[in-house]
Formats: structure tokens, sequence, C-alpha cells
């Protein structure tokens, strides 16, 4: 299993910059590289990963998706004055030539490939490039966008080419819509390309038709291109998490790429003066952790845009930081998508629908003109306010979003060691631990027994019993006590187990405890006080029990040919956990699991973008296999195989949506659509 997380950056793709005035160009400076790199460095980032060479790309490699003209005006840029340069750069739209451009956007392709060859080669798991110029702008015979050659276009074919894949993911997390890329793939199943970008009705730039939602491929194409345009400014966390939850996430799974790429611009990123956006740096850390569980973690991000220097080196650090496995930090705030975001999304999956088989049985047949009827409706009420100016005003303001990017990242910073898992050495452990693993030394009874107190004290009476529970709560303390981020234990009750873990966690201060519950729960704290919020995954639905806000019962039977498990996982329990925001997850499987090994490992793994990455494990199931797979989600050392991609039966889609439109008002994160509910 391939470790490590590469970093490439040559302070020579620097020398390209700006020569005469230009206010449309003059946002895209040498610094942004610069910055972002001293950034990385004063976080100790740079130190924990492993430096790989730039390289310059070859023509060959620049012809794989240029044409010879293209290559050609380029090269001819090398030995211009300033004038002709000028000349040059007018044929184009935004993008100004240097003498050193040409060199710099080959380095910047080699960069890339640099990275692919590292990644696939498994010299590491993942990693970034840091490039200029960017890419995702350029086409076949023409430079766009700050962009001269289409370093991630050119790295999908290289890698197609050289490792004979079949199945890659673009995700292009920029503000602005990667046309270029779209150009390039647009009739190319092997290529899924998603982008995320300021739209406004087609009136930002680009301003094309082809960056709208219904754009979805050519020919063979069909389905493989995910336009998500966002059509107001002010776009924040909520959304960006809406919209891989509703729709990147799921149609990702189901594509099962072997290699990921991210566009990786950062305009999308608060403060930008381009974006307009609000999102948080730490929302990168979540997007970036969500890629990780793909292709086996491969997963190459290369940098496009981002013009504001201290979000773009803030937000590249929590993608560095992620990459290199360290706890996620936890996203504060409503969590609640726009109106305007929840229609974009519901619009892309109603576009996509007959493409993607997860939301084959869905209804959507009501979505007919909703966007160009919001679209008028936004233009009558163009003088009132919008529902995102309340959330951070002024943002162009680049003083006062240091100063609260400042503030910010102090109070996100955790002081959390890099992700260390307990657990009590017991028959078999050895076959799961590994380095990262502590041992905790158990607890003595008479310390248990005062833990456990009275409550469901008839119940540990059995010497058994109360052994392992003094081992889950040696576990829990050093969870709680921050020594370490997570940990794993073996339990004889599950159920008791973690009602145990949910109580000593909401005493020691906690006040939103997160409970996933694999199997049948004979025990059911009381959630009355929504101090705990549980969510019950069982075979059989439990007579008499009804579901409310903070107990959900999920019945799921994971499907016995393959994993079916991802729908329920990305349509309703992240969502949910995502608007609860919990201080802490518990993961428990009890008797009669309904779910097989990868189910409950791709949820140990999702699960960890919640809480600070801070999760305890409780497992009644004696399995090695399934204490060897959760351990090791939990360590970060690989993503489970999923197995084949099973779609859900109808039955089971519908149960998906009833769950949604009986708990989004409460949980908003699960509104992907506006016919009900919103
Ligand atoms: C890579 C990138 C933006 C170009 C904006 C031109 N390009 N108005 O972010
Ligand atoms: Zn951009």
């Amino acid at each position: 299993m391939a470790s490590g997380t590469a970093l490439i950056y040559d302070e020579k793709m620097a020398t390209h910059k700006l020569l005469w005035s230009d206010p449309i160009c003059d946002i895209e400076v040498p610094e942004r590289l610069s910055s972002s790199y001293e950034q990385l460095k004063s976080y100790h980032l740079v130190e924990r990963c492993v430096p790989v060479p730039a390289r310059e790309g070859s023509e060959e490699e620049i012809l794989l998706v240029h044409s010879l003209e293209h290559l050609e005006v380029a090269k001819s840029t090398q030995t211009m004055n300033e004038e002709e340069l000028k000349r040059v750069s007018e044929n184009y739209d935004a993008f100004f030539f240097h003498p050193s451009t040409y060199h710099c956007a080959r380095l910047a392709v080699g960069a890339t490939l640099q990275l692919v060859d590292a990644v696939m080669s498994g010299e590491v798991r993942n990693g970034m490039a840091l490039v200029r110029p960017p890419g995702h702008h350029s086409q076949r015979n023409a430079a766009n966008g700050f962009c001269l050659f289409n370093n991630v276009a050119i790295a999908a074919e290289y890698a197609k080419l050289k490792y004979g894949l079949q199945r890659i993911l673009i995700v292009d997390w920029d503000v602005h819509h990667g046309q270029g890329i779209q150009y390039i793939f647009e009739e190319d199943p092997s290529v899924l390309y998603f982008s995320w970008h300021r739209y406004e009705h087609q009136e930002f730039w680009p301003s094309l038709k082809e960056s709208d939602y219904d754009a979805v491929g050519l020919g063979k194409g069909k389905g493989f291109n995910i336009n998500l345009p966002w059509n107001k400014v002010g776009m924040g966390n909520s959304d960006y998490l809406a919209a891989f939850f509703h729709v990147l996430l799921p149609m990702a799974f189901e594509f099962d790429p072997e290699l990921v790429i991210v566009s990786s611009g950062y305009d999308s990123g608060i403060g930008d003066p381009e974006g307009q956006m609000n999102a948080t740096p730490e929302v990168f850390a979540h997007l970036t952790h969500f890629l990780m569980q793909l292709a086996n973690g491969k997963l190459c991000v290369i940098l496009e845009g981002g013009y504001h220097l201290k979000s773009l080196g803030e937000s590249v650090c929590m993608t560095v930081k992620t990459l290199l496995g360290d706890p996620v930090p936890q996203i504060t705030g409503e969590m609640a998508p726009c109106l305007s975001a929840v229609e974009s999304i519901q619009n892309v999956r109603a576009a996509h629908k007959p493409y993607w088989k997860w939301l084959a049985y869905e209804d959507t047949s009501f979505l007919q003109n909703l966007s160009t009827k919001s679209h008028l409706l936004k233009k009558a009420n163009s003088n009132t306010s919008t529902e995102h100016e309340t959330k951070i005003t002024n943002n162009n303001n680049t003083v006062k979003v240091e100063r609260f990017l400042e503030l910010h990242m102090k109070n996100i910073l955790f002081p959390v060691p890099p992700i260390k898992t307990a657990t009590i050495g017991s028959e078999g452990s050895e076959h799961f631990l590994s380095e990262h693993v502590q041992l905790v030394k158990e607890m003595d009874k008479t310390e248990i027994k005062s833990l456990v107190s009275g409550f469901y004290a008839d119940l540990v009476e059995e010497d058994k019993i109360l052994l392992s529970l003094g081992s889950m709560l040696a576990i829990l303390d050093k969870i709680l006590k921050k020594e370490v981020c997570n940990g794993i234990a073996a339990s004889p009750t599950a159920a008791l187990s973690a009602a145990v873990a949910l109580r000593h966690s909401v005493r020691f201060g906690f006040q939103r405890v997160l409970c996933v519950f694999v199997g049948d729960m004979q025990i059911t704290p009381n959630t009355e006080d929504g101090k705990m919020l549980i969510i019950n995954i069982c075979e059989k639905e439990q007579p008499g029990k009804t579901s409310c806000k903070h107990c959900i019962s999920l019945n799921w039977k994971e499907d016995a040919e393959g994993n079916d498990f991802f729908s329920a996982v990305l349509g309703f329990i992240l969502p949910v956990a995502y608007s609860y925001q919990p201080n802490l997850t518990v993961i428990a499987v009890g008797p009669n699991r309904s779910l097989g090994i990868s189910g409950i490992s791709l949820l140990v793994a999702l699960l960890q973008g919640l809480a600070e990455s801070r999760i305890v494990a409780v497992i009644e199931d004696t399995e090695i296999s399934l204490l060897q797979s959760v351990a090791k989600a939990l360590g970060g050392a690989s993503t489970p195989p999923f197995g084949i991609y099973v779609p859900p039966t109808q039955e089971k889609v519908k149960k998906i949506k009833a769950l949604r439109d009986q708990f989004q008002q409460e949980w908003k994160m699960l509104q992907c659509s506006v016919k009900d509910g919103i």
C-alpha cells in the first residue's frame, strides 16, 4: 500500500509575469506560488511531504492535447520583445506572455506529469503540484484565462496512454468553468469531468452557454461531463458540501475511477476577488478527504486559480494537511445550502438522470424550466438583498478578509497530533495493530464500576462485560483528552458499550455526540436533550420504534452481490451527520449487522470528516477481518476496496428519498430539491 504525499514546487514558475498594465490579468501574480509555498513551510508541511522535482513537459506530451500550431506560437514568444509579446497576447481572451512563459508552462505540464508518475508508480499515495501558469481554460489551439497549456487535461491523456487507465475523474473546484477541459473530453467516456463555477445565468466570465447544467457531454461521452453552475455569489461551505453529497460523490462512486485529478483553484474560497464566494479554507480539507476515498487513494491535486494570497495559502495548506492524513478540521456555522444552490443541484441531477443508475428512479419530472423561472424571479427582485448578503458582506475587502482568516485559522488549527489509533491488546489484535496504534492500559474494575455508577449497573455484573467496558472507557478517555484521535474496542455488548460511551462523553462536556449503530440495538439511550444523535442501521423495522429527530432508524440490508450502500451514506447518513456537527462520533457494530465489511469501512472512512476526526469504534463481531478493516480505515492507511457497484433497488431509493423528505427541515444538508420541503 503506497504511502506519503508528494509536493512539487519549482520557483522558476514564478518568473512568468505581466509586463504591462492590464486590469484583467494583473491578479495572476508570481507571489501566488511563492507565498503558498511559504505558508506550507510555516505550517511545517513541506518537511512532511516527499519532494518530487518538476521537469519540462516534452513537446510530444503537449501535443497529446494541443495543436502543433499552438505549440509553435507559444515557443516563438521566448525571444520576443515586450511590444511583440503584448501583440501576441492580444490574440487571446485574458492571457499574457512573458519571455519565460513558454518555459514556465512546460514546467507546469512536466510538474503535473511528475505527480501522476509518482502516484501511479506507487512511490507516493497522493500529492500536490504548485504550478503556474494554470491550465484548465486553455484549449487545443488557444491560450485563455491565464492558461497556456492544459496541465490537467494533458495529465489525463498521459495517464491513459502510459498506464492504460480506463476511468479518470477530474474534479474542477476552481470558481471558473474549465471549458478547456470540457472541450477536450466532451466525447470521451473514459474521463468524467466535474466542474462547479460562478455562472450567474451566463453573466460571469467566460459567459458560455455550454457551461450550464445541460451540457452533459456529446456522443459516447454523454453523461461524463457534469456542470454545476452557481447562479449567485456568496456560496459557502454548506453549498459546496451539498454539491459533493448530492451530485459529485454519488456519480464518482458509481464511476469508480482509477485515478482522481483535481483542477484545484482556490478562487472558490472566501475573499477571492474573482469568485466572490464565502467558503472557508477548511472546506477544502473536507473536499480532499472525500476524494481520498476514491481510486484507492490515488489523488493528484494541481493548482489552478486563487487570487487572494492569504485565502489561497490557507486553503493550499488545508489541502496538503489532509493529503498527509491529518485530522479533518470541523466546519462550523449553519449547515444549510441556500435555495439557489439547491436549485442548481436539482437541475444537474435531473440533467444526468438518464446516464446514472443511482438516480434512475428519482422523480424529476416537475423540473421543466425551473432555472429560467428563477432567473426571472431574480431579475424582478434584483433590488432586494439576496440571502447571502447577511453572511459576510463586502468580501472583496481584502484586508478585512485577512483579519477574519487570521482569527478563524487560529480557531480551527486545533492542537491534535497526527492520527493515532488507540486499542487494547486482546486476542488477535496483533493482526490489525500497526505502528500508529497505541496500546492502552486497561482500567481496574473499581474505576470502571464508579464510572458506570448505578446507570446500567445491573447489566455489568459479568466480569467479561465489565472488562470490555473498561477497555472502551480507557480508549475514550484518550480521545477526550486529545492524546489520540480515534480508537477501536472489541465488546461482547456493543449496544451497552455505545450507551456508556455516549453518556460518558456527554458528561465530559460534549454537546453533540453522533452514534451510528449497525445491527440490532437492544438498548436505546434517551436522546431527548439533543446531545446525542443516533442513526441505527438495521435489517428489520423494529416494531413500536418510530424515528425522531435525534433517533433515526434506517432499515437497510446491503445487497449480497455488491455494494449498494453508497446511496444511503451519501444520500442520507452524511448529510444528517454534517448538519448535526458532532464533537465526537461513535460507530458501533452489534449483532445481526446488515452491512458487509466494505460498507462498514466506508462509513468509518467517511465519518472521519466529522468531529475533527474523533471517532471511537465499538465492535461486537469477533470476525478478525472486520476488526482489521475498521482499524485500517481509522488509521487512514488505506481506502477500503468497495467491490462492484450495485445500483440500489427502486425500493431502497424510495426509502432514502422518504427519509430525506421526512428530515430535511431538521437536517438541512439533506436538501437537494426545491419541490418539497423548502
Ligand atoms: C485559472 C483562472 C481565471 C481567468 C479570469 C479571466 N483563470 N477574467 O482562475
Ligand atoms: Zn479560476
